[in-house]
């Protein structure tokens, strides 16, 4: 069981009061807060040992490569990688798909075919649109359904012996739908093509295991996981980072260099090109730690009583409209007043405290299917708890009253 109250003393941002009234953070699924445990690590760091790394004697140095390669070891364990060496740290989600997106330039033929999912996030958009810019290779989109799932018959009809790479995320960030990554890893496989899962939404509520999964690459981001900004992971089979170019070149990616020919380091070195962000390595392995010691099945279980709890709150509403209905859902809620425009409701539960998301949450297609211009977006985390859902439900009566 879950001691919230325990755990929100972890998280010194949730003591502070917003316009006059006690913070509720619900924009979980934009980025999570960070308990003292990591905070910790962050000024330890600056504080003792803070050093390039992988290129001193000297003992500052060795201690900052030390700790930043166990928080490697720590992500490995975490992801149930085969080898440390298939993580790469990148600067988050975005910078990971890109890398894959560049590495398949060269790999890809004109013609060749890459599936997307009608419910990604632009990060998971836009880089593979630019790869068939570049190599003239065919993008196809598996449609989605009105309580925002993915239509797998259709998935199944786009795969053929054409699809070279398949990129869906574990979880929708403007919905929350959890996709059936099993079966989608598992049907592309069978033509042959590649998958690269986005776990942006997921690592905050599940403990992928990139093995049982048989998943090609898996992208995450520190900053949804109670770590830091600009830090995050790519993983990747050893066949495919091997096979894939580096990325940017630069220091440390190099074995050795001459004007005639550079030849390349080995993994994960090959990726990481110049100095990296090691406090934020660092304080990633940490916020996995911190994760890891409460339980994911713990954490689960906890978010699905405040999922459950603010679907039937919110909903007794009266023009409360939630987009994003499927029984596989993490505690995201994404909803609309009928006749209101989000932000209108956005701005108004700020100034009550409440901090939510509104807009098209970086998914304008899920927007356009539905034919809306956004959602007011509630995300949460196992700090949450039901009186802030109250909070907000009471906070969406008095936007409704004030702006109808
Ligand atoms: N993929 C998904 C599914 C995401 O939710 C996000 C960020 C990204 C990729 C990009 O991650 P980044 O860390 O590289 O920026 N999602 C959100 C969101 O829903 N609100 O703000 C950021």
């Amino acid at each position: 069981m879950l001691d919230s109250n325990k755990i929100r003393a972890d998280f010194p941002i949730l003591s502070r009061k917003v316009n006059g009234k006690p913070l509720v953070y619900f924009d979980n699924a934009a980025t999570s807060q960070t308990p003292q445990q990591v905070i910790d690590v962050i000024v330890d760091y600056y504080s003792n040992y803070n050093a390039n790394i992988h290129r001193g004697v000297h003992t500052l140095s060795q201690e900052a490569t030390d700790k930043y390669e166990n928080a490697r070891n720590t992500i490995q364990t975490h992801f149930n990688a085969k080898h440390a060496y298939e993580i790469i740290l990148t600067s988050g989600t975005t910078e990971s798909i890109n890398l894959v997106a560049h590495g398949f330039a060269s790999i890809l033929d004109k013609g060749d075919e890459i599936i997307v999912s009608a419910l990604e996030h632009h990060s998971n958009i836009v880089p593979w649109q630019i790869l068939c810019e570049k190599t003239g290779a065919i993008l196809k989109v598996i449609p989605m359904n009105l309580e925002g799932e993915l239509e797998m018959d259709s998935y199944s009809e786009l795969l053929s012996d054409k699809t070279k790479l398949v990129f869906v995320n574990h979880i929708s960030n403007a919905l929350g739908t959890i996709n059936p990554i099993e079966s989608i890893i598992e049907q592309a496989h069978k033509v042959g093509a590649a998958v690269l899962i986005d776990g942006a939404q997921a690592c905050p509520h599940v403990k992928p295991d990139v093995q049982a999964l048989d998943v090609d690459f898996y992208v995450t981001s520190a900053h949804k996981v109670c770590g830091p900004t600009g830090i995050g992971m790519l993983y990747g089979k050893e066949e495919w980072l091997t096979k894939l170019p580096p990325y940017q070149g630069g220091g440390e990616m190099i074995d050795e260099v001459s004007f005639e020919k550079t030849t390349y380091a080995g993994l994960p070195h090959k990726f990481e090109a110049g100095t990296p962000n090691i406090c934020g390595g660092i304080a990633f392995g940490a916020a996995l730690d911190y994760m890891n010691a409460i339980g994911f099945d713990t954490i689960a279980e906890y978010e699905n009583e405040l999922l459950a709890y603010g679907t039937k709150r919110l909903l007794e509403i009266e023009g409360l409209k939630i987009y994003g209905t499927s029984k596989n859902k993490t505690s995201v809620i994404s909803f609309n007043l009928k006749g209101i425009h989000p932000y209108d409701v956005g701005t108004l539960l700020d100034k009550m405290g409440i901090a939510v998301r509104t807009g098209h949450h970086c998914a304008q297609p899920i927007m356009t299917f539905y034919n809306i211009p956004g959602t007011v977006r509630a995300s949460f985390a196992f700090y949450n708890t039901k009186e802030e859902i109250d909070a907000l439900v009471e906070g969406v009566k008095k936007s409704k009253m004030m702006l109808s």
